[in-house]
């Protein structure tokens, strides 16, 4: 009897709580959202726990305070989407810590999870001058777990429309004045619209200075906006059909912090989603013969980079079924799993 399809339908469709990785398969879910109903940085109010499941914070141990530098989000289980320019200057980055499931900086709950920093992959065209390619990937020492407070951020492929998101938010510890700089010790949340990138660029608007690969996101009147301290961090918009979210953009930069025409800039996820895919090392494997970097990843990670939303013809019943190609790619972590325990039972 063949038992590859069965095999195959057994691995990709297992419900969330399998053993070797508690984050399920999913991506961009908020557990907890529900109790809070949806709320409304500069211009924001508190996030409550668990949110926003991915945001962290990565915190320089020799800073004041809380050591918060910037935001970043969880994408799989061990590694971070942060901003290049976060680490300009930054030195002895495995001393440094990165924060998961925390609200409020200076009392870290139970459900927080602490790491330390293996690698910084900053992107190899970035720009300090123009801000060009204003993304990097930090490898966490350990995978976290996941949990109603702590959760992955989707990235979208070509596929998504971003532009046509309507429901997004800005969240981060970042400066709550426009003035001043420094950090906030709670987690702070804000609604903002996509602007449309040819009226950013315009010119009594940014002149030219935003790239293909940016996205602008805040109000044209300003008063709403990230600043100082949240760069990183995500921008997030709720997917128009499915009740997940997409972590759209990474907090960049912007002139001043909610000044009217000078919306945040962000780099676009969707447009590094082949970059992010290489660093992590998961594209071989799905292309052609997998490396052992890349195998070694998919059995201690989850794989992101999936549509969560159920398939429309089995609404409900398989919240963890996955786009195709993250199927594929749980489907061999699995088999290679297996082949394990097999071998395990016969020395
Ligand atoms: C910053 O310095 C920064 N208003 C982040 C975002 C924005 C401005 C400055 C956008 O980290």
């Amino acid at each position: 009897m063949n038992l590859l399809p069965f095999l195959f339908l057994l691995a990709v469709c297992w419900p969330a709580h399998s053993t070797w990785d508690s984050c399920g398969g999913t991506c961009g879910l908020r557990p907890l959202a529900s109790y809070y109903g949806m709320s409304r940085v500069v211009g924001g109010t508190d996030a409550q726990p668990g949110a926003w499941p991915w945001i962290v914070s990565i915190q320089d141990p020799w800073e004041i305070g809380t050591g918060h530098v910037c935001g970043g989000s969880l994408i799989s289980p061990q590694w971070v989407l942060t901003a290049a320019h976060c680490f300009i200057e930054a030195r002895h980055i495995t001393m440094w810590r990165v924060v998961i499931g925390a609200t409020q900086l200076t009392q870290l709950g139970p459900e927080a999870q602490v790491r330390n920093i293996r690698r910084l992959l900053v992107h190899e065209h970035y720009s300090n001058i123009s801000e060009r390619n204003d993304i990097a990937l930090l490898e966490l020492d350990q995978p976290v777990q996941c949990s109603y407070y702590i959760q992955l951020a989707c990235v979208p492929d070509a596929w998504l429309r971003v532009s046509e998101l309507t429901t997004c938010y800005i969240s981060g510890w970042g400066s709550t004045t426009a003035r001043s700089g420094g950090s906030t010790d709670v987690l702070q949340e804000a609604k903002v619209r996509l602007i449309d990138v040819n009226l950013c660029n315009s010119s009594q608007w940014y002149r030219g200075a935003i790239h293909t690969h940016n996205l602008c996101a805040g109000y044209p009147q300003g008063g709403i906006d990230t600043c100082q301290g949240d760069s990183g961090g995500p921008l997030m918009c709720k997917d128009n059909t499915y009740d997940h979210f997409w972590l759209v953009g990474v907090t960049s930069w912007g002139k001043g912090c909610a000044r009217a025409k000078q919306p945040g800039v962000y780099t676009s996820t969707q447009h590094f989603y082949s970059w992010i895919l290489v660093q992590m090392g998961l594209y071989p494997a799905v292309r052609g013969t997998p490396t052992s970097r890349a195998w070694s990843h998919f059995l201690t990670a989850s794989t992101p980079f999936q549509r969560p939303g159920p398939n429309p013809t089995q609404a409900g019943r398989f919240r963890s079924c996955l786009f195709p190609l993250q199927k594929l790619v749980d489907f061999f972590a699995r088999v290679q799993e297996l082949l394990q325990v097999l071998r395990g039972k016969k020395a």
